[in-house]
């Protein structure tokens, strides 16, 4: 007959040895799989008499319980340990600052930026983007926007031409973004609520002009919006690009073909130490120009004056940007220079939105 206490310190032995499930697994078949040591043990059982059972079953049955205790116990502690090993490996540090691979290095112009940002403020305000073409014709860029002929702005000396095309007609690298209002008035009945950011060309290059540039303009047409409409858009543009809470805006009389009466219009800023800061101070920075649509462009695009009117501005989102971000030369904007880019530029997850901060 087998010695029950020898087999129970052995199986409880090698249970302990076991270093891993797949060791424990080998232990239990050895002793509870079907031709198992205690298994074996058990099926003798069945050829006892009632009395040798009653002294043996529960030696037999007590030895199968405390090996199967014992195995499950080896088993709960390997699991555990396993488990320790697992998340130590695995551990990730949500603290350790952001590993900048090159998947972290590109990053977004600051015009693109900018024009997210008013995008995303002229959006909230109920206006849609208007798109249009950067070749135009004299038309669309200058005789529909009431520009008179002989008008100094269609002179080589202001604006980029180009060879007429097949019917003869002149073409011209847009001026401003404006003949897309003409298009837009021209394809769609009011009410208009539309912005236009895009490229724009003048023969002009400094510190603060370049030949190819960027404009926003937008334009608002229906039988009732009038300046005071006007002003309160801007001033709201105004607070959210500059994420500002109050800024003072100073409206100057001005001229322009295709808006009467026409405004410059300044906002309050304070200049310190080569900074600018809006909504405080006593200085003034001309931002943009505006005016209510001049009848005459209302009658180009086939629209009564007498019923409809509306009002129209536009600002040089370079210069929105530069005073923004603080970038001393328009130049290097498009000079496509690396160093340049990832000091000025964006981050391509900092989606800029009114709600989560246009440049948090
Ligand atoms: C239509 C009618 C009116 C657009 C306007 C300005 C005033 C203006 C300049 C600001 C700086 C261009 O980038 S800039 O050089 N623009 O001052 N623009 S009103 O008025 C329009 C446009 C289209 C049909």
């Amino acid at each position: 007959m087998t010695d029950i206490p020898t087999l129970e310190r052995t199986l409880i032995g090698a249970v302990a040895a076991a270093a891993d499930e797949a060791a424990l697994e080998a232990v239990r078949v050895s002793a509870l799989g079907k031709k198992g040591s205690v298994s074996e043990l058990l099926k003798t059982l069945g050829a006892m008499t009632p009395d040798e059972r009653r002294e043996k079953g529960p030696l037999i049955n007590g030895l199968r319980d405390r090996v199967n205790a014992a195995i499950a116990e080896r088993k709960a502690a390997l699991e555990e340990t396993a488990l320790a090993a697992r998340l130590a490996a695995e551990r990730v540090d949500v603290t350790l600052p952001l590993q900048e691979g090159p998947q972290t290095r590109g990053r977004i112009h600051p015009i693109s930026q900018v024009i997210d940002e008013l995008t995303a403020i002229f959006a909230d305000m109920g206006f849609s983007i208007a798109e249009g073409p950067d070749i135009e014709t004299d038309f669309y860029n200058f005789t529909a926007l009431n520009f008179p002929a002989g008008h100094p702005a269609r002179d080589m000396h202001d604006t980029f031409f180009l060879p007429p095309d097949d019917k003869g007609e002149r073409k011209v690298l847009r001026t401003h973004t404006s003949p897309v209002q003409i298009r837009t008035m021209l394809g769609q009945k009011p009410p208009i609520r539309v912005i236009i950011p895009g490229r724009t060309y003048r023969c002009d290059s400094d510190q603060t002009h370049t030949p190819m540039f960027h404009q926003v303009e937008g334009l608002v047409i229906d039988k009732s919006s009038h300046i005071g409409h006007l002003k309160w858009i801007l001033e709201e543009f105004c607070k959210a690009f500059f994420e500002v809470d109050q800024v003072k805006m100073r409206f100057r009389p001005s001229f322009f073909p295709f808006t009467e009466p026409s405004a410059e219009v300044d906002i309050q800023c304070a200049r310190k130490g080569g900074e600018i800061r809006f909504g405080e101070g006593e200085d003034w920075l001309e931002i943009l120009g505006c005016g209510m649509v001049h009848p005459n462009v209302l009658r180009n695009c086939g629209l009564d004056p007498d019923e409809y009117q509306g009002f129209a501005w536009g600002m040089g989102i370079d210069r929105i940007a530069m005073l923004k971000y603080g970038m001393p030369d328009l130049r290097p904007f498009f000079e496509a220079d690396v160093r340049w880019l990832s000091h000025y530029g964006f981050r391509p997850l900092d989606l800029p939105t009114l709600a989560g901060g246009l440049s948090s």
